[in-house]
């Protein structure tokens, strides 16, 4: 019993919804937002354990994280150890941080990729970005049945109407754009995942081609996980619009307009309502305060920046991964 006990019954036997975010102190608000937003719509007859990959949270983001678990909500941290997998990843980060309007070279979006080894007491888990909302109960979207897909995600829509996106995926990933898919809010088979050696795949194609990609973690799950991705319904990874469907589930504030930068966004009032009473309502007003005419400006340029970098890779030859030519065609085969 710790001096956080809230009389939570979950025990490491009781069966549960495992759900993982990860994240860094920067993130800690957001992932506040979207966890207390889960434990508002939980079915109270069953537990739920939200757990936090990170890379070395402060004491007080981890107190008030803490303070979000319910009666039916458990929360777990677990630090990632600089393996020899993950060093091989911090290191590609770098490497590709120098390329222009690059949002996705942190080492934090590919910690999901380590969930199956690191959680082998999970058969199945939901993955969600700490940039989510829910407005229903992640227990359905874990119910998702797979089949004999290895995980369930939505294709994406911003590549659908983005053309140098949709160019970018369909040569330089090699992936065809309407099976493309968002990484974004994932239904996992960890147990599939572990059979395939998904993470060893991963690391063989980094090591590779070291490829410079606009979506690194994304566009290796695409690769890896190609025919074998069951598309989830769009109700469980939504744009945030004005007049949002009732049916919808979870909202995604993908890639821009965050409404902790801006000011009337569509579903702003979502992300506010789910803040409140996190402990980080201040911190994030703050950082809205912060985001000024200049920063705006920089966001903007950073968007542009990324759309043409897409359109400067989607005039490769031929796609920047090969899946046959990494030494994994006979892992994956085996699977
Ligand atoms: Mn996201």
């Amino acid at each position: 019993m710790s001096i956080f006990d809230t009389g939570n019954p979950i025990n490491r036997y009781t069966k549960v919804v495992p759900v993982f975010l990860t994240i860094n102190n920067a993130y800690a608000p957001y992932a506040a937002a979207a966890i207390h937003s889960l434990t508002q719509h939980t079915d109270p007859k069953r537990y739920y354990r939200v757990i936090i990959l990170h890379d070395g949270l402060s004491f007080i983001n981890r107190i008030r994280l803490r303070s979000l678990v319910t009666r039916n909500v458990a929360l777990q941290f677990k630090k990632m150890t600089r393996s020899l997998y993950l060093k091989a990843i911090v290191a590609y980060c770098t490497r590709r941080q120098k390329g222009a309007g690059d949002f996705f070279s942190s080492a934090v979006y590919y910690y999901r990729a380590f969930i199956p080894l690191l959680f082998p007491i999970y058969k199945k888990a939901v993955y969600i970005d700490s940039d989510v909302i829910l407005r229903g109960d992640i227990g359905e979207l874990f119910d998702t049945e797979l089949g004999d897909k290895v995980l369930a995600a939505m294709v994406d829509p911003k590549v659908t109407v983005i053309p140098e996106f949709r160019d970018y995926v369909d040569k330089a990933v090699g992936v065809p754009h309407k099976e493309y898919v968002n990484s974004g809010v994932q239904v996992m088979d960890l147990k599939k995942m572990r059979k395939m050696k998904y993470l060893s795949i991963m690391i063989d194609l980094i090591r590779k081609f070291d490829a410079d990609l606009v979506a690194p973690d994304q566009d290796y799950l695409n690769v890896i996980l190609r025919g074998k991705i069951l598309p989830l319904d769009g109700k469980w990874n939504a744009e945030p619009v004005e007049d949002l469907p009732r049916n919808v589930k979870l909202v995604h504030f993908n890639l821009f307009n965050k409404p902790w930068r801006y000011k009337n966004v569509p579903c702003e009032e979502l992300f506010w309502d789910a803040a409140k009473g996190t402990g980080f309502t201040g911190d994030l007003r703050r950082q809205q305060e912060a985001f000024d005419a200049k920063k705006q400006k920089e966001d903007h340029v950073k968007v542009e920046a990324l759309i043409k970098k897409a359109g400067r890779l989607a005039k490769c030859k031929e796609p920047l991964l090969k899946m046959e030519e990494a030494g994994v065609s006979k892992a994956s085969k085996k699977s």
